[in-house]
């Protein structure tokens, strides 16, 4: 059993996050997303359109994810990677090298980002 770990806010979900999703999926059996918190988005300087409740229904409503864990700060991905057993570590290249650090605890992947997509042109498009 092959287990995945990825993390993000996942805002206004879109085909971009689903085309990571689908892409970390079919590199193990079991994929476990971290997703951000309110109150981390807000240390990212995000500020998400949906709710972290609302983000996890979506999330969990996608056929790819199999857990859907609270991100609450940088740090704990090392932990969630030993105490989830994950195998592989997989993130978008906009991310590339950002966590190589995690090489120690499992295979680090970045996988190439959906171009012309993101939740912030989303956003601004339906503001008009
Ligand atoms: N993504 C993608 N293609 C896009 C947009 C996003 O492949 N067009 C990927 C990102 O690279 C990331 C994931 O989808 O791997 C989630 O994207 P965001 O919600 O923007 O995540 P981010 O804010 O980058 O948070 O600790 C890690 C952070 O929580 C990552």
């Amino acid at each position: 059993m092959k287990r995945i770990i990825t993390y993000g806010t996942f805002d206004v979900l879109h085909f971009g996050h689903i085309n990571l999703l689908k892409r970390a999926k079919s590199l193990g059996d079991y994929l476990i997303v971290g997703l951000s918190s309110d109150e981390f988005n807000a240390i990212k300087n995000k500020k998400s359109y949906y709710n972290y409740n609302q983000r996890k229904i979506m999330l969990e409503g996608c056929r790819y994810v199999d857990l859907v864990i609270p991100e609450n700060n940088w740090e704990q991905k090392t932990e969630d990677i030993i105490k989830y057993q994950a195998d592989i570590f997989i993130m978008g290249d906009d991310w590339q090298g950002k966590f190589d650090y995690l090489k120690d605890y499992c295979e680090v992947i970045y996988l190439k980002r959906t171009p012309n997509v993101s939740s912030t042109q989303t956003k601004t498009y339906l503001k008009g």
